[in-house]
């Protein structure tokens, strides 16, 4: 019906733009080095089990997830971007340091994409690396309902002989036949505890796929959390296997057997394959689930003698004294401590925030959203991010445009100083998140735990 009206629109020629807007019914096509198109639509792709009935889904070119965009880094990307869903939209590139006009916010940094319109994103891609794009309009709704897809930026000249392998796992909530549980969508529930938690869990769209490998001895795995809700913990039969990358950065390489990934975050390992392949498990319910088996081709069993190692550069840390420090406390939510916070220019009663607005969290007593401005910040500066996680949850707390340093505690032994562009923050935490601030704009700071930011957990950093 809209792909109708759309074409409709077309031939009246009552679509102004559509001069850089390459007709939706084409298959994904590479239209140069970094020329692609997507469409948001409607479509249907089995979750399930084999046999099962496809869901209904809200998705990027048909598929789930979306198609993978790999660049390469030092490349304008291009996206000729059109809106086939019946309700506004836009696309965030997630840990992309982007120009502001291209980052996808609503009410901050691009109007509105409206159903039949379209939208050129356009911008060059400073850093390699794992990123992902997905819906930022009513993303609650619309990265549950499927719209997100990898983005891979690789060095240039980089032939390692590594075999490279994305994996995208997401967490469903389906119902007893599979199909999306819309019912449950914006749930105050949901909303006022841990999210949208699912009970469904796919990687790269399917329930525990083959995931085939060359027989190479090294391998490269991409993971990408694009889950509303949930934090996942990944192993690889007990395997072990070597951290190199924490959202699209590379680290310090480090020795795990083990990988919790909240949502929005990647993490890229370096692992040994054999000629039996792997599975691998999700593990943090206690209850582990094969998600995917990787399995080594027959065809190709040539064990490669790859003393290869990927040239990541590793970026150091440089403590700065000068910092501008800005502090950022997290309230709300269920078992929290917040009474009440301002809400439109009045102090209302939590209860009422919750019943007739929606909202339950809270920076500093405000409820959160874009037109909260957390500082304001000269570019150029050191910017000391002191965030206190003063509720009973955890949080994967994001900043748009920048990566910042965080200690990160996981994996025991000594802390280690990581760059990252969201940070997993346990109840009464506090963390100090520390970025250059040399990306111009308005950037936002939210929660990506899906429901915890529209119910107002999120700000801005204006940075000029
Ligand atoms: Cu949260």
């Amino acid at each position: 019906m809209l792909r109708r009206s759309f074409l409709q629109g077309v031939a009246a020629g009552t679509l102004v733009s559509t001069s850089t807007f390459i007709k939706p019914s084409l298959a994904l096509t590479q239209l140069g080095q970094s020329h692609f198109e997507l469409v948001a639509e409607i479509g249907k792709r089995a979750l399930g089990p084999v046999g099962t009935s496809q869901a209904d889904l809200w998705l990027y070119k048909g598929t789930t997830p979306g198609p993978m965009l790999t660049v390469t880094k030092g490349d304008e990307l291009i996206v000729n971007f059109f809106n086939n869903l019946d309700q506004p939209t836009r696309i965030h590139w997630h840990g992309i340091r982007n120009l502001n006009e291209m980052d996808g916010v609503p009410d901050l940094t691009q109007v509105a994409v409206d159903p039949g319109e379209d939208f050129t994103y356009r911008f060059p891609v400073r850093d390699a690396g794992t990123f992902w794009y997905h819906a930022h309009s009513k993303a609650w709704e619309q990265v549950a309902r499927g719209l997100y897809g990898p983005l891979i930026v690789r060095e240039p000249d980089t032939n390692s002989g590594i075999e490279d392998i994305t994996l995208v796992a997401d967490d469903w909530r389906l119902t007893e036949d599979y199909q999306l549980h819309e019912e449950s969508l914006g749930s105050m529930m949901d909303w006022s505890h841990q999210g949208r938690l699912g009970n469904w869990l796919t990687i790269n769209g399917q329930s525990n796929p083959a995931i085939p490998i060359k027989a190479k001895n090294l391998a490269r795995i991409r993971l990408i959390n694009t889950a509303n809700a949930r934090s996942m913990t990944f192993e690889f039969e007990g395997k072990k296997f070597e951290v190199i990358a924490l959202d699209g950065e590379p680290c310090s390489p480090f020795v795990a057997f083990e990988i919790t990934i909240a949502p929005a975050q990647r993490v890229d390992i370096l692992i040994t394959t054999d000629l039996n392949g792997f599975r691998l498990s999700e593990i943090s319910t206690g209850t582990p689930v094969i998600v995917a088996t990787v399995k080594v081709q027959t065809s190709d069993v040539s064990v490669l003698n790859t003393s290869n190692r990927l040239n990541l550069q590793v970026k150091t840390f440089r403590s700065n004294l000068e910092m501008v420090d800005i502090d950022i406390h997290m309230q709300g939510g269920a078992m929290g401590n917040l009474a009440s916070a301002f809400f439109e220019g009045e102090e209302r009663p939590l209860q009422e925030l919750a019943m007739e607005h929606s909202k339950l969290w809270a920076f500093d007593g405000s409820i959160g959203g874009s037109a909260h401005f957390l500082a304001e910040v000269d570019l150029g500066k050191t910017v000391n991010l002191r965030v206190c996680n003063d509720t009973s949850w955890p949080h994967a707390m994001h900043l748009h445009g920048h990566h910042f340093w965080v200690k990160f505690y996981e994996f025991g032994g000594e802390p280690k100083r990581v760059l990252r562009d969201t940070y997993l923050m346990q109840p009464n935490e506090r963390a100090e998140l520390q970025f250059v601030a040399d990306n111009p704009g308005l950037w936002l700071f939210h929660c990506h735990m899906l429901e915890h930011h529209a119910a107002g957990m999120g700000g801005v950093i204006a940075i000029s």
